[in-house]
């Protein structure tokens, strides 16, 4: 069967989050999110605007940033989000019940409902654990990249299952295909290396539309630890992009 393409994606996926992404993919020629693991306010900064003109989105893990500042770290990451029209995706991999999740995502230090357009969460707590995130979308881990995962078929069915069904999800974190109604997000993808020594394993782009029919591609070390981040930026989308062509 052949995939969906965005425009397809935009009549049938209606979270509000998932029809901003659409658009501004359709828009820039981008499936790329690009994930942002630097540890330090400038890193990140200075990464951003290197590949904000070619991504989608921005994935960060804010609670590896040293200098975390609100004001310092996301007022300025914020403004060149509206900039370079990008969304700001949170990979905090909620995994704990509901009222702990609630507590995590709008207090601490980050206040991560402050700023984050979607967020990714397990579902490993369950359907009513995903409530707490009405003011955003979240997008569900089904399953992982790494060499030895738990995610087996009857977990990534039952997960799949949570998230077609809850109002707050509309997308999936899976190395495998997921319902056409949500849209994939898939990491583990890298042009250069096959595995990074620490358990994760890479795919192309190439293999990641063919195979798994994704929607959009998260790169982190092919691109920020390359040596000229921002041709490696424009490199991945345009690999994605035609990739995604291809497999229409
Ligand atoms: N990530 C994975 N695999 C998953 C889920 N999430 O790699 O199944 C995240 C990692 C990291 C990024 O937390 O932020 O995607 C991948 O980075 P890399 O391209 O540098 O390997």
């Amino acid at each position: 069967k052949k995939r969906l393409s965005y425009e397809d994606k935009l009549e049938i996926c209606d979270h509000s989050v998932a029809q901003k992404l659409l658009k501004i993919a359709v828009e820039k020629r981008s499936n790329l999110i690009v994930s942002a693991d630097v540890t330090t306010t400038k890193e990140l900064l200075d990464l951003v605007e290197k590949v904000g003109p070619h991504i989608v989105a921005l994935k960060t893990h804010i609670d590896i940033i040293s200098d975390f500042d609100a004001d310092n770290t996301i007022l300025p990451l914020k403004d060149l989000a509206s900039k370079y029209n990008f969304l700001l995706m949170e990979d905090r991999k909620f995994a704990d019940i509901g009222n702990t999740q609630e507590l995590q995502f709008s207090m601490g230090v980050f206040k991560i409902s402050n700023w984050a357009d979607f967020v990714t969460a397990q579902v490993i707590a369950g359907y009513d654990s995903l409530d707490c995130f009405r003011n955003v979308g979240v997008v569900a881990i089904l399953s992982m990249s790494s060499t030895g995962t738990l995610t087996d078929l009857q977990y990534r069915e039952q997960a799949a299952n949570i998230a077609v069904s809850h109002p707050n999800v509309f997308g999936g974190v899976s190395q495998n295909r997921i319902p056409d109604e949500l849209l994939l997000f898939t990491p583990g993808v890298n042009l250069a290396d096959s595995g990074d020594g620490k358990g994760q394993q890479y795919n192309t782009p190439e293999h990641v539309f063919n195979k798994l029919q994704t929607d959009f591609i998260i790169v982190g070390r092919g691109i920020y630890k390359s040596d000229d981040v921002e041709k490696a930026a424009l490199n991945y989308k345009i690999a994605g992009w035609n990739a995604y062509e291809k497999s229409l």
